[in-house]
Parts: C-alpha cells; structure tokens; sequence
C-alpha cells in the first residue's frame, strides 16, 4: 500500500507594492481552495507570501518596513487561510515576515495542519545580500539588513502522515540545509523562494543559468537524502523586477515530477508515495552504516576558507 500524499505548489505570480495584503490574501485562499478540490493534503505557498520582495527596497528609517511584517499569526488578515484550511481539511506552508513580541524581525515560515493547528516554525537560517545600499549592483538585496538569522534551527515534524521540514529560498542552494532534515528522516522538504531573475553583480547571468542553479540544487538535496523537495517561486514583474518562477516537485531520485510553466499564480500537483523514500534512506543513504562523521568536523568548526600555504 503506498503512503500516497497529494502536494500543491502553489506558486505566487507578481505582487505590486500597491497591492493589499487582503487582496493577496484572497489570491492564496483561491489556490487553497483549488488545490483541496484536487485532493491534495497541503498546499505550499512562497518566501514572504503576503508582501512584494521588500528587501529590493532601502530605506534609512527600517521601522518603515514594519508594515510588510506580521506580529501574529493568524492575524486579522490571514484568518481567512486558517479558515479555509479547516474547512477544506488540507495543511499548508505559508512564508512571511515575521516580528516577535521583542521586536525581532525573521523571515519566517510555517506549517500548518489539516486542522488548521500550526505545527511547525522555521526562521530562515541563510540570509544572502547585504546591508547597506550597495551602488555597484543593478538592484538591492537587503535580507540582511531587514532580518536577523534564523535562530530555530533546522527541524523536522512528523505530521500529516509523514516527515516534513522547511526551508526558504537561499537555504536550498546548502547542502548542510537537507542534511540536517536528512538526519531527521524528513520526507518532504518545502521551500519557498523569491528569486531574481538576473545576478545583480553580474548581469550576463540571466535566468536561464539561474533556473538551473535552483533545480541543481534541490534535484541533489533531493536525492541525496532520499527526499521530497517542493520548490515554490514567487514569480513574474513586480514593479520593474523580475523573478523567475519553475517551482517544481523533487521526488528521492532527484527527478523533477511537476513543474510550473508560467510567471503567474499557478498550481502544480503531484501525488507522491512517501515509501519511496525508503529506498535510498536503508541503502546508499543509510546514514547510520555509511557515514563518517569522524571527517566532518570542519563543516561545523570553520565558516569560511582557510586555503592550504
Ligand atoms: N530570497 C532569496 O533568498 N533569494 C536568493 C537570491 C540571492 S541574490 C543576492 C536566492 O538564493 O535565490
């Protein structure tokens, strides 16, 4: 008997900075509603959801970003996903700022069950971009001057019938990302991301390359730890800044099982067997038999690169 579990990757076409939170909102719950009357068991969403990618944006005064933040979960605004949730009997993973009751910022994801309970929290862990205004690129990147690093850590919840971990956007091109959550037996990685489509250090580099990175990336994580991994973009034109979209659904073999094929809001669905992550877990990637920690100890001791004299 397979343990058949029905993913939605509900990709998120552009948000405007004009757009209401209210109106994205509405965009998500239809997707919502979509992917339940397809039978599946959760619906993921993107990187920050419910907002423009921000961080594109510099402003001297931070405080004025607070408006792209959310200080609960739900909140007056997201109520209507939690409601749609229960009613339809599907979980979801929803991306979003995030201000703790201290005033710290993160760039935050849950995972929420069919009952709508929130079972899970991920603050992300890989921050890229900078802090200050930085002239010499074509567009900003200011995660990390608007989000101080994740400080959860990597987890895993056996939840919804199988093993589920989060991670955002730049956290899916580290390999210690999936193996963390390998170590966890995860057998569904979901990720949200909003990605340029263009390298703002180097222009050549064009979506093309770009897609291929992503895919590289989670197609390896994938296998790798004998994983699911689902990859949603936010996509498309937001205010004169393109993203690339090709959010897609890894089965363990790394192989790409569904994909998006517009910049717009768009499901894709794939029906997955959770058993088939046996396979690769009980042999080559039966982590208890073959690996040999005694020879990683740099991967936790040293950040950067020390090159040999
Ligand atoms: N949102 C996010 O993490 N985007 C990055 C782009 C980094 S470019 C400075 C990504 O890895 O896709």
């Amino acid at each position: 008997m397979p343990r058949t579990f029905k993913i939605g990757a509900a990709q998120s076409g552009p948000i405007q900075l004009a757009d209401s939170k209210k109106s994205i909102v509405k965009r998500l719950v239809e997707m919502m509603k979509q992917a339940a009357s397809e039978g599946c068991d959760v619906v993921v969403f993107t990187e920050l959801a419910l907002t423009t990618f921000f961080p594109r944006y510099f402003t001297e005064d931070r405080a004025e970003m607070d408006k792209y933040f959310e200080t609960e979960m739900p909140g007056p605004i997201t109520q209507p996903l939690f409601d749609t949730a229960r009613e339809k009997g599907i979980g979801f993973y929803l991306g979003y700022g995030e201000i703790t009751p201290e005033g710290l910022h993160y760039n935050t994801a849950i995972l929420v069950d069919k009952s709508a309970n929130i079972v899970g929290k991920y603050r992300k862990v890989h921050l890229p971009g900078h802090v200050e205004f930085d002239t010499k690129r074509t567009h900003q990147h200011l995660e990390k001057r608007y989000f101080s690093p994740g400080d959860l850590g990597f987890n895993a919840w056996r939840t919804m019938g199988g093993i589920m971990g989060m991670a955002i956007c730049n956290d899916r091109r580290w390999p210690e990302t999936y193996r963390v959550m390998g170590l966890q037996g995860v057998e569904v990685i979901m990720l949200g991301y909003n990605t340029p489509s263009v390298n703002s250090q180097y222009n050549s580099e064009g979506p093309e390359i770009r897609k291929f990175h992503s895919r590289l990336s989670m197609q390896a994580g994938a296998y790798q730890n004998s994983t699911y991994v689902v990859g949603v973009a936010k996509a498309g034109n937001e205010d004169g800044f393109p993203l690339f979209g090709d959010s897609c659904i890894v089965d363990p073999n790394g192989h790409v099982i569904a994909h998006a094929t517009t910049e717009e809001d768009e499901l894709v669905v794939a029906e997955c067997d959770l058993d088939l992550c046996n396979f690769g877990k009980e042999t080559i990637f039966d982590f208890a038999r073959h690996r040999r920690i005694e020879h990683y100890g740099l991967i936790t001791e040293q950040t950067g690169v020390i090159a040999p004299d």
